[in-house]
């Protein structure tokens, strides 16, 4: 490989010297990019795969005690970090770019592509590549392998996720709340460590910090991407002030307690207060106990058949035999990570889901935004899409095409179609609105508050360890209005409770950006394609929403995201479809709220 580096790099330099001038010169400086980015593809996605390899034994069994993992899992990642950092692509890549009007879209976009993998592994610093690589796997195994303790038993955080969910008495969900939080402290030390090494390793290719290099891949800096998100938060605000006043009543009701401005953390029906929706109760309209009756399978087969009734094809069998899907049996010989996610293995049909599925509402909704990955995987593995274009127009959108599918495929409407009876009643509209609020409404502040001012502060603002948990708690106050229960000393590290804190770093915001790109999808299909209304749609069966979809897709990452994002909505990401969704809601929340006192700012 090497040696063909180099001599397309000779070849390089004589054709920026004399080529350009000479007739055909473009032509052979052409032929010369697209050589070089059909080796990178082929030797890029053969590494890849093995690292992903690697990594899916990594996360999915993981034996204490044993570092087999950690070492192949480092060994593939540094082989991949010398080929995408290699001082010869990099060279070589950078060169190109100078020339890129003389070459076409489709290979100025793979050698951004190039780029921005060269980023994360420079080999100009390759001792902070592989110090980055080793503490990386680490904090995985830490993460993944951590035994979750309750009242002196071992509990997993499907366990503690249910507790928080339905008990009812308030020491009860403190022990839960404070046991799903203990694993923070043991990250700590190396997260600071790996905080350190991702910034330095980026600010060897010239970006200011990692957070920075993660907005580049939207084609954004860190002021435009926080105007960005801000804007989103602010839009938001007004509708989350009086959910979050209405919460605090209601839960003050439920508890016999005073009613508090900020809310106790373990009131909530979720770890970090990112999802309240349990918190009501739909008469008609009851899932988990329907779902309950199912196999977990079940709700895997269900997921897929939404998709195959848009026109996708049924998941290969691979799926099926590679995927890792259930919860493994409390007498397990080895143990997984418990945070879904969708694999693409080879970048090509060898797709995985890595999920801990039981029957509820929670893993139905999950598991149709898995599949949205993994649907999104098979559409663009296609030769007309190059292995480094294999990922979405833009990150938030491969988060939004499964999340939009779970919103759809919770409406009462798709429900009744597909075979899940919802009772006697039909569901009250405005509750069911009042319960999909408080799981899209209320993320924003999480996402586009909490976790990316944290993120940005940890990465761009470099903030000291020792105030970590300070930090974490003035930004939960502030925009979620959720208080914690007991003392934080920063010997615990509450935001690394979060996997993506760990695992997934600056990116959280594309969580934020999905969930409005989602309700323009939605709106976009319910309205144009199905003529329904948004709140009421059952897309199951409707070719043409499946067809409107797969063409956003099978493109991957080959288009610009705000050109494809204009062609699909006729609009740039804009949170306005949200905002109408939930029009309704806001009328009804300030006639339940009148004469109660907000306790968070409207802005
Ligand atoms: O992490 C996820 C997915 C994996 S891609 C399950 N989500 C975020 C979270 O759990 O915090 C989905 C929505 C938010
Ligand atoms: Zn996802």
């Amino acid at each position: 490989m090497r040696w063909m580096a180099l001599a397309a790099l000779a070849a390089l330099l004589c054709s920026l010297s004399c080529g350009s001038s000479q007739a055909g010169g473009d032509e052979a400086f052409r032929v010369e990019v697209e050589g070089f980015l059909q080796r990178y593809n082929e030797r890029w996605r053969e590494l890849a795969n093995q690292a992903s390899e690697a990594q899916w034994l990594s996360k999915t069994r993981i034996v204490e005690g044993d570092d087999t993992n950690q070492q192949r899992t480092r060994a593939a990642e540094e082989a991949l970090a010398a080929f995408t950092g290699s001082a010869d692509n990099i060279a070589l890549a950078r060169a190109y770019m100078k020339r890129k009007r003389e070459l076409p879209a489709l290979d100025v976009k793979q050698l951004e592509a190039v780029l921005f993998n060269a980023g994360a592994s420079p080999q100009t610093v390759p001792e902070l590549v592989k110090r980055r690589i080793e503490v990386e796997a680490r904090l995985n195994e830490t993460l993944d392998g951590y035994r979750f303790q309750l009242q002196g038993a071992e509990t997993t955080p499907n366990e503690l996720d249910a507790a928080l969910r339905n008990e009812t008495d308030l020491q009860q969900r403190l022990a839960v709340w404070e046991a799903s939080k203990a694993v923070g402290g043991a990250l700590k030390t190396d997260l600071i460590l790996a905080r350190g090494l991702r910034n330095d390793v980026v600010r060897a290719l010239g970006y200011k910090d990692y957070f920075a290099y993660m907005a580049g891949e939207y084609g954004m800096t860190t002021a435009q991407l926080s105007a960005k998100v801000d804007q989103i938060q602010r839009e938001l605000r007004p509708l989350f002030v009086e959910l979050h006043t209405w919460a605090r009543h209601e839960l003050a009701r439920r508890h016999g307690q005073p009613v508090p401005d900020l809310i106790p953390a373990h009131w909530l029906p979720n770890r970090w207060g990112q999802d309240w929706s349990s918190l009501v109760d739909v008469q008609g309209y009851d899932l988990d106990t329907h779902l309950a009756q199912r196999e977990p399978k079940w709700v895997v087969e269900q997921a897929e058949r939404f998709y195959v009734s848009l026109g996708f094809d049924a998941l290969p069998a691979s799926f099926w035999e590679r995927s890792s899907l259930y919860a493994l049996p409390a007498n397990s010989p080895f143990k997984k990570n418990t945070h879904a996610s969708a694999w693409h293995v080879d970048y090509d049909q060898d797709v995985r889901c890595l999920m801990s599925v039981v029957a509820n509402g929670d893993w139905y909704e999950t598991t149709h935004h898995e599949l949205g990955h993994i649907y999104y995987y098979l559409s663009y593995s296609q030769p007309e899409v190059p292995p480094v274009l294999r990922g979405g127009a833009n990150r938030a959108f491969h988060e939004a095409v499964g999340s939009l599918m779970g919103l759809a495929a919770m409406q009462p409407r798709f429900l009744e179609a597909v075979g899940i009876p919802l009772g006697d009643a039909r569901p009250d509209p405005m509750q069911l609105l009042l319960k999909e609020a408080l799981n899209y409404v209320v993320f924003i502040p999480w996402s586009a508050g909490t976790m990316f001012e944290f993120e940005r502060d940890l990465y761009a603002g470099e903030l000291s360890p020792d105030r970590w948990n300070q930090r974490w708690w003035e930004l939960t106050a502030k925009y979620q209005g959720i208080a914690p229960p007991t003392l934080r000393p920063e010997t615990l590290c509450d935001a690394a409770t979060k996997t993506h804190i760990v695992d997934d770093p600056a990116a959280y915001y594309d969580y934020a950006l999905s969930f409005v790109l989602l309700f323009q999808l939605h709106d976009h299909i319910a309205r144009q394609i199905l003529k329904q209304d948004p709140r009421d749609t059952n897309y199951y069966g409707s070719r043409a929403a499946g067809a409107y979809l797969r063409g956003i897709l099978e493109k991957g990452a080959t288009k610009e995201w705000r050109g494809v994002l204009r062609e699909a909505t006729g609009s740039d990401l804009s949170a306005r479809p949200m905002l109408e969704y939930f029009e309704p809601l806001m009328e009804w929340l300030k006639r339940q709220n009148a004469g109660r006192k907000p306790a968070l700012q409207a802005y």
